[in-house]
């Protein structure tokens, strides 16, 4: 008897074929009534899969009751509630590691962009402007000041790809990371005060809501640029567009929303923002490698009772 699988939100193809071989695959969304299927067959599941988008909340796990092991499409375990599956002895897997440079790379995309304004720059080619004039400047990035906040597997991808720039690097983090080249700044406010660009990658959740408030973006002031590729939960939005369209802080490069899809409709009319649908890992290579860890993580469950990558 195969394993009874069910997923959930939007997972690759490739994945889901894979899943499909080797498991008794359902998909949840793909029921006509998921919480009347939950209700019925909610007991049978022994696996769920799912992505850090969608999560595992406290509600779904209750419908679970014989659950053993969620795999999860992604690193950040914001919307899985891991003391739920702790405290039922649910095994957790994720996919750390594999996409720490893709998303570094989107940090330095959007923190070039923003700076030198090259997004607004190609709109203006398009709109036809050109005849009438250059393109305003742009702000240098070699040789500035580069403030992250987490310095994690991802945050040490950002900073190592700061050496080709000459810039200096200091992060800030609740606790000090041994043996870095770069100098921990114990205060928020005094590492955006001193950055000329703020790069966010710490976890969301909790923990991290609303870390850079309006007060941050104050310090960051108006010289600097603001750079989000952990969670839109980190930054107090409406106190970023408040500093954005009062030209408070320089720029800002989003991948990630307080409320996703949704963007507030005032960042779109601004040339100094640069805004990305989520994309940060969205690689052909990386998602396959995101895909590969799922699927490595269940197999190693149901073979072995342990996970590749446990996040419990
Ligand atoms: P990680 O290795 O666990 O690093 C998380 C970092 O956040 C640590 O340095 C941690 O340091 C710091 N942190 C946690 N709470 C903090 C707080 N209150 N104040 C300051 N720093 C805090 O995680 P990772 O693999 O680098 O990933 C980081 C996050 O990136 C994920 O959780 C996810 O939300 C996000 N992400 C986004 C995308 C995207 O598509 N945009 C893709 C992948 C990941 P301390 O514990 O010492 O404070
Ligand atoms: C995922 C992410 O693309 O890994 C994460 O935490 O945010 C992204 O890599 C996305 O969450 C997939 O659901």
């Amino acid at each position: 008897m195969k394993p009874r699988l069910l997923s959930n939100g939007r997972l690759p193809p490739g994945l889901l074929a894979r899943l499909a071989a080797a498991y008794a695959l359902t998909t949840l969304g793909e029921q006509a009534d998921p919480a009347a299927h939950l209700a019925e067959h909610g007991a049978a599941y022994e696996g769920l899969v799912t992505s850090a988008a969608v999560g595992a909340d406290a509600a779904l796990l209750a419908r679970l009751p014989r659950l053993k092991v969620i795999s999860s499409f992604g690193v950040g375990l914001d919307k899985i509630d891991l003391a739920a599956a702790r405290a039922r002895g649910i095994a957790v897997g994720y996919t750390p590691d594999v996409l720490n440079d893709c998303v570094a790379d989107t940090a330095w995309g959007l923190l070039i962009d923003v700076a030198r304004g090259f997004s607004a720059a190609d709109r203006y080619v398009r709109r036809g402007l050109w005849p009438q004039g250059p393109f305003p400047l742009g702000r240098q990035v070699s040789g500035a000041r580069l403030g992250i906040v987490g310095m994690g597997r991802i945050g040490r991808s950002i900073a190592q790809r700061s050496t080709g720039f000459e810039m200096q690097v200091r992060y800030h983090t609740r606790t000090p990371v041994a043996k870095l080249p770069w100098a921990h700044e114990p205060s928020l406010i005094e590492l955006a005060r001193w950055a000329d660009f703020l790069v966010l990658i710490t976890a969301g959740g909790a923990g991290t809501r609303h870390l850079v408030d309006a007060a941050v973006l104050d310090a960051l002031g108006p010289a600097g640029y603001l750079i989000n590729v952990s969670r839109g939960s980190v930054v107090d939005e409406a106190a970023l567009v408040a500093a954005l369209c009062e030209r408070r802080i320089a720029g800002a490069g989003l991948d990630v929303f307080e409320h996703e899809p949704h963007v507030p409709a005032a960042l779109m009319a601004l040339d100094n923002v640069v805004l990305l649908p989520h994309v940060a890992s969205a690689t052909q290579q990386t998602r396959q490698a995101m895909s590969d860890l799922v699927y490595d993580n269940l197999q190693a469950f149901f073979a072995e009772g342990r996970l590749v990558s446990a996040a419990v």
